[in-house]
């Protein structure tokens, strides 16, 4: 019963991504996916069942917008009232919830992990923190003028706590594409 619940949630998530040529007020990525327990290959992965239970859905998209990029977090069946936090992570998810790496940074910080505030800050790294509404329900968006380093920015992580750290509690692949001369 509970390997079928696993295949039909890996099955119902669906990865989309158009080419390259689409300008601004198109989304160039929309990917989709319903959280499954990290057993199964799965591009959601729920690492807490309390705040992220399997079945939760996840929709980011991206889009080029104003010479930069817009991501946009949608989640439905989140825990209600919560208030997460969200970053654009430069690697895809695993059973590990480490396996994502560290935040997407614009301006690199050479010392990683980084920790250092003028680095890990919403300006130069995508955060799409979001209180999940009584319905469970949730959005966030973020725009920066910059856009991805080709193969740089591969998940979307939620956290326990909102800003730049905090425990890992799901993990959303993404493939994020890079801005054309970014
Ligand atoms: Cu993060």
């Amino acid at each position: 019963m509970v390997a079928g619940i696993l295949t039909a949630a890996a099955a119902a998530a669906v990865l989309a991504a158009s080419g390259g040529a689409a300008g601004d007020g198109a989304d160039c990525v929309r990917a989709e996916g319903r959280f499954t327990p990290p057993k199964a290959p799965s591009p959601a992965l729920t690492y807490d069942r309390n705040l992220v239970p399997p079945g939760a859905r996840i929709q980011v998209t991206q889009r080029h917008e104003k010479g930069g990029t817009r991501v946009t977090l949608r989640v439905r069946g989140v825990k209600p009232g919560f208030a997460f936090g969200a970053h654009v992570h430069q690697k895809p998810c695993g059973v590990d919830p480490a396996a994502a790496g560290g935040h997407y940074q614009h301006r690199q910080d050479p010392v990683q992990p980084s920790e250092n505030p003028a680095y890990v800050n919403p300006d130069n790294e995508v955060w799409l923190d979001f209180t999940a509404q009584p319905d469970g329900s949730g959005k966030a968006s973020a725009v920066h003028s910059w856009g991805f380093r080709p193969g740089e920015a591969a998940s979307v992580v939620l956290h326990r706590e909102q800003g730049g750290a905090g425990d890992r509690v799901a993990c959303f692949t993404v493939p994020f594409e890079p801005r054309a001369g970014s």
